[in-house]
């Protein structure tokens, strides 16, 4: 019974607040409306923010993160990781130049809340409002949303960390190479000094890909228990977007991080659907700034608690024992 309640999950809220919009857990509103497609195995994520609790893996790799840019950079980018969730069609398809008619947008591949608001795809949401805004160095860490098929690296909930640097033409200027090179070069510079500082010596490559929001765009991949892992994806920024959010002159990189992949190399970690455990065989084996932890691997199934008993009336015979024992566990024990 104990192991039982350990593993209950929380109840689901009714209504959840978050960033000010109000979404109500009712099944029947939900399933009658059609431009809401969030199953409550979704919406009951919703506000866990495991990249805010600092004995989280992700919580711990999110603070080494921000301890790389901190000293790489003096300080100098700006960190939001309480954004809301939910965000409009236009911030996570259209103001980063998503085609209208590309299948990401589909309701076949994004959780819609109603018809205008999304639950975010990817931290990239936030970039041109924050853009807009004035800021010129930022990361943006959240949980994000995909109606993925789930595997072992593969979770329709996980965690990205995105980062954004613009560049003034002081900057490249001079330096003998165009702008576009200037930014690619330094991107990849301190992507390449992220994972040596969370890994030390790894094997990584770089591949050419394509993101309708950066140009070029390049991902990088991790050589993790004997396959090639993708764990970010990244490039120098359209020039449309900055010309949008009135900063034609400049150039800028971005990258969108998945937390959860990086951890799992990070940790050990063979599994993505772990980070959402609250078994204590999981939770007591990471805490607050510790990197060098290795995950220990441990049973499937929940804790047993073992019992002892002794007959000691020679009334009571073995035979009678197993009688007792079967009446309550049927065939299932097969041996005293
Ligand atoms: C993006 O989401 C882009 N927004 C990243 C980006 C930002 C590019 C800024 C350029 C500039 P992508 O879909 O590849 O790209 O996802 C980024 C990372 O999230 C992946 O490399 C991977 O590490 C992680 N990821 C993607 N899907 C999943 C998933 N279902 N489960 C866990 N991690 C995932
Ligand atoms: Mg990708």
């Amino acid at each position: 019974l104990a192991a039982k309640k350990q593993h209950k999950q929380p109840p689901i809220a009714a209504v959840l607040e978050i960033g000010g919009v109000k979404i109500a857990k009712d099944d029947v509103v939900r399933e009658s409306d059609p431009s809401n497609n969030v199953p409550d195995a979704i919406f009951s994520k919703l506000g866990l923010q495991l990249h805010r609790r600092d004995n989280h893996p992700l919580g711990i790799l999110k603070n080494a993160i921000f301890d790389y840019f901190d000293t790489s950079y003096s300080a100098k980018f700006v960190k939001f990781d309480d954004l809301s969730p939910i965000v409009s069609v236009k911030e996570n398809f259209d103001d980063v130049l998503v085609p209208a008619d590309h299948v990401s947008r589909s309701y076949n591949d994004t959780y819609y809340v109603d018809a205008q608001n999304v639950l975010r795809c990817h931290t990239s949401a936030h970039q041109a409002e924050l853009l807009r805004k004035g800021h010129t160095h930022f990361l943006v860490t959240g949980d994000v949303y995909r109606r993925d098929s789930i595997d072992s690296t593969h979770y329709p909930v996980f965690h990205q960390m995105e980062g954004v640097r613009v560049f003034s033409p002081d900057e490249w200027l001079g330096s003998g190479v165009d702008a576009t090179s200037y930014a690619a070069s330094d991107l990849k510079k301190t992507l390449e000094g992220l994972a040596q500082h969370l890994f030390g010596a790894v094997e990584m490559r770089w591949v050419d890909t394509y993101f309708p929001f950066t140009n070029p765009s390049f991902e990088l991949e991790i050589y993790f228990q004997e396959n090639w892992l993708e764990v970010l994806g990244c490039g120098v920024t359209e020039q449309e977007i900055l010309k949008r959010s009135g900063r034609e002159d400049s150039v800028a990189w971005a990258f969108g991080l998945g937390l959860e992949r990086l951890a799992m190399v990070l940790f050990d970690i063979p599994d993505i659907r772990l980070f959402w455990s609250t078994d204590q065989r999981f939770t007591s084996q990471f805490s607050e700034g510790k990197l060098g932890v290795k995950f220990k691997p441990y049973s499937k199934f929940p804790p047993c608690y073992k019992d002892m008993s002794f007959w000691i009336s020679d009334a009571f015979t073995e035979n009678n024992l197993c009688e007792v024992v079967r009446g309550i566990a049927g065939d299932l024990v097969e041996e005293a």
